[in-house]
């Protein structure tokens, strides 16, 4: 072999190898550039709401459509609600359940999504709600026996019983705790929505959309994430027509892939007053262009059916993305946003989590609205909070604990 095809040879392994590798040292980040959130692609600076609005905002919005989590379809889904269960005396008397079949139907397909609701008793009037997807099912995040196992779970999880242990992840919902502090909490297994593996989006809600079968080879197709976070929107649709939620003081919550989810639902959805990240890391928080713990090219291998194909272009080509996450960020406000995270979970790249919160914070103030002061990171189990802009790393791993709920329902406090 020619000496100069084996050099590139040996170049062109390496860089693969280093890509699939996740860096875990600060002294290897490269030194990247952050794309400006301030300036438009033809160099306009943006010193009003209006240009960021109305210029800005939708050139972002279409680096998020068209490179990373596929674009969302614009038709509207029919879908039927139907109570299942109501329980007065639901998590020992403190609240009311509820549990609500939404079907969803269109283009001769059927998919089913089960919604668990519970209702603090003791509230007069209207409460305010937050919601987030479970991992493992309704069933996994309370131990009350009258849960119902969704269709979706009967049938993917037929021959794995030993999941259809119920309480499982009590832990990631703290509902005794969220229920006294006066809030309603609403959550949904996400694989009823888009099942979490490669090859099922033919039960997914994206079969149901005239467009499909159009987009199945596009680089802009819409995937898992973009399809959790479009069934976020639905929950919170059905929760306006509930006569004890508070419509205007919706929040959601999403863990890790849900993180994801939620930081982009976040961006779309004004009904999401609060949007709060948790170990959401590559995708979701994290600047990718840190390239620290799980990269582009490690989370596109492992999970083709998360983000549009395109995003898979950027495998080992951070440098080269024209956005970064910190402008999915920004694209929330001036609702406000809460990232966390947690000391272990360096996979999820702490640091780069929060520096997309520091850095999302010209468009805050823009808006006249305060942010994070300080790009140091903050001392462990040491929150730094604007009613707007919040962060903390806690100790511990990549969970959900009943430290971030106290500091989660802390912020949502602050907006309501
Ligand atoms: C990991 C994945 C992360 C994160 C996590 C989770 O395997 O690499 O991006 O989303 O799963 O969802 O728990």
């Amino acid at each position: 072999m020619n000496r100069y095809i084996l050099f590139f040879f040996l170049f062109c392994t390496c860089n693969i190898q280093a890509q699939n590798v996740a860096n875990y040292d600060e002294s290897k980040v490269p030194d990247y550039i952050l794309p400006e959130l301030l300036r438009c692609n033809d160099g306009t600076a943006v010193t009003t709401i209006t240009q960021w609005e109305n210029k800005r905002k939708p050139e972002l919005m279409e680096y998020f459509y068209s490179q990373e989590y596929g674009r969302t379809p614009s038709e509207n889904i029919n879908v039927k609600y139907q109570i299942l269960a109501q329980n007065p005396k639901a998590l020992e008397g403190k609240a009311t359940s509820k549990q609500i079949k939404f079907s969803f139907v269109e283009n001769g397909k059927t998919v089913e999504a089960f919604l668990l609701l519970y209702i603090p008793n003791a509230a007069q009037g209207k409460v305010p709600v937050v919601i987030g997807y479970n991992f493992k099912g309704n069933h996994s995040t309370t131990t009350e026996e009258d849960i119902l196992y969704s269709s979706a779970y009967k049938e993917l999880k037929k021959n794995d019983r030993s999941t259809w242990t119920r309480g499982e992840q009590t832990n990631r919902w703290s509902y005794d705790r969220i229920i006294d502090r006066g809030y309603a909490v609403a959550t949904m297994w996400y694989e009823d929505i888009y099942p979490d593996r490669p090859g099922f989006e033919e039960r997914s809600i994206a079969a149901l959309f005239s467009d499909y079968e159009a987009n199945v080879d596009k680089p802009d197709k819409w995937q898992a994430i973009g399809a959790w976070a479009w069934g976020l929107s639905r929950i919170a649709d059905y929760l306006e027509t509930e006569e004890k939620i508070d419509s205007e003081k919706m929040a959601i919550m999403g863990h890790s892939r849900q993180g994801k989810a939620t930081l982009w639902a976040g961006v779309q959805d004004e009904h999401f007053k609060v949007v709060i990240s948790n170990n959401s890391g590559c995708g979701g928080a994290a600047l990718a262009k840190r390239v620290y713990g799980e990269n582009i090219a490690i989370i596109t291998k492992a999970f083709p059916h998360w983000f549009c194909p395109a995003f898979s272009r950027y495998a080992g080509k951070e440098a080269e993305l024209p956005f970064d996450q910190h402008q999915l960020i920004a694209l929330i406000a001036p609702r406000s946003v809460y990232v966390a995270s947690a000391v272990d979970d360096q996979w999820a790249d702490p640091k780069g989590e929060f520096l997309s919160a520091y850095h999302a914070g010209p468009v805050y103030q823009l808006y006249g609205l305060k942010t994070l002061e300080s790009d140091t990171l903050p001392a462990i189990d040491k929150p730094v909070v604007t009613p707007s802009v919040g962060y903390h790393i806690r100790t511990g791993g990549h969970d959900v604990k009943d430290y971030d709920w106290e500091k989660f329902l802390d912020f949502c406090d602050l907006n309501f």
